[in-house]
C-alpha cells in the first residue's frame, strides 16, 4: 500500500510476474489484486509461498467515488501479515505523502503493531547526492528498503527480507478461554494455530502453535 503513483503496481508486477495495470495517472488500481509469490529460500529449494495484494493508492483528499475501493484496500491492510508501504522517494513531497498515509491508516483504525516495511521506490530517479542523503537517512533503520521497481535494483534484498520475516520460529502454548471469549477462539482457528482443544466447564482449553507475531496480535484482540 502507499500513496497513489508511488509504484505499487510496478513493484507488484515485478515481484509476482503478473501484469497489473501500471500507469502514470491517479488511481490506476481500483481494486486490490492478489497473486502468489514463491519466496527465495536460503538453500535454493522452493521457498515459502505467500499471497501478495496490490492495492488502491492513498491520497490526502479522497474522492467520494473511491471510498468503496479504498475500504477494500483497508481490509487487505488490516488482514495482512506484513505490509509494504511503498513510497516514491524521488517525489518532492515524499515526506508529506508518507505522513498522509500514516494519518489515514491511524484514522481508520490500523494498529501500529501490523508489521510494516518501508519501500523507498524510484531510486533510479534520485541523483548521486540525493542517494547519499537517503543512505544516511535509512541508516540504523532496519525496515527500510531503497529500490527501483523499474530497474529491479534492491528487489532481491527486499524479497530476502520478506522471506526472513515469514521464517519465524513457532512456539507451543496452552491457552484457557472462557465461553465469553468466542471471538478470540474464532481468531485462533482462523489463523490455523490450534493443534487441539478441549471443552472445559468454563470454556475451552487450547493447545496452540504460533509465531511471536501471532501471539502479539492475539494479545491485542
Ligand atoms: N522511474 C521510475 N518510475 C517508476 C518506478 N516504479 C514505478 N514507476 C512509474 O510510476 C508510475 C506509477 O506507477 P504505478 O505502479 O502505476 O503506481 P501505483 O502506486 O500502482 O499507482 P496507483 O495504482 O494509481 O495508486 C508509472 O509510470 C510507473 O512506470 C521506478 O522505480 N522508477
Ligand atoms: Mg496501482
Amino acid at each position: 500500500m502507499g500513496y497513489t503513483n508511488a509504484g505499487k503496481s510496478t513493484l507488484f508486477n515485478r515481484m509476482t510476474g503478473a501484469e497489473v495495470l501500471a500507469k502514470d495517472m491517479l488511481f490506476a488500481t481500483l481494486d486490490p489484486t492478489m497473486r502468489g509469490i514463491v519466496l527465495p529460500s536460503e538453500n535454493g529449494s522452493a521457498g515459502r509461498k505467500i499471497i501478495a495484494s496490490d492495492t488502491v493508492g492513498f491520497i490526502s483528499d479522497l474522492p467520494t467515488q473511491l471510498v468503496a475501493a479504498f475500504r477494500a484496500t483497508l481490509e487487505e491492510v488490516l488482514e495482512a501479515d506484513l505490509v509494504l508501504h511503498v513510497r516514491d522517494i524521488s517525489h518532492p513531497e515524499t515526506a508529506e505523502q508518507a505522513q498522509d498515509v500514516a494519518e489515514i491508516l491511524t484514522s481508520l483504525g490500523v494498529k501500529p503493531s501490523v508489521p510494516m516495511f518501508e519501500v523507498w521506490n524510484k531510486l533510479d530517479l534520485v541523483d548521486p547526492s540525493g542517494r547519499a542523503a537517503l543512505a544516511v537517512n535509512s541508516e540504523g533503520r532496519d525496515r527500510v528498503f531503497p529500490i527501483s521497481a523499474l530497474t529491479g535494483e534492491g528487489i532481491e534484498v527486499l524479497l530476502a527480507a520478506i522471506a526472513q520475516a515469514f521464517d519465524e520460529e513457532k512456539s507451543e502454548r496452552m491457552l484457557t478461554l472462557s465461553f465469553a471469549e468466542g471471538r478470540k477462539r474464532a481468531w485462533l482457528h482462523q489463523e490455523g494455530v490450534v493443534q487441539d482443544e478441549e471443552e472445559t466447564e468454563n470454556g475451552h482449553s487450547l493447545n496452540v502453535r504460533w509465531t511471536a507475531r501471532q501471539e502479539k496480535r492475539f494479545r491485542e484482540l
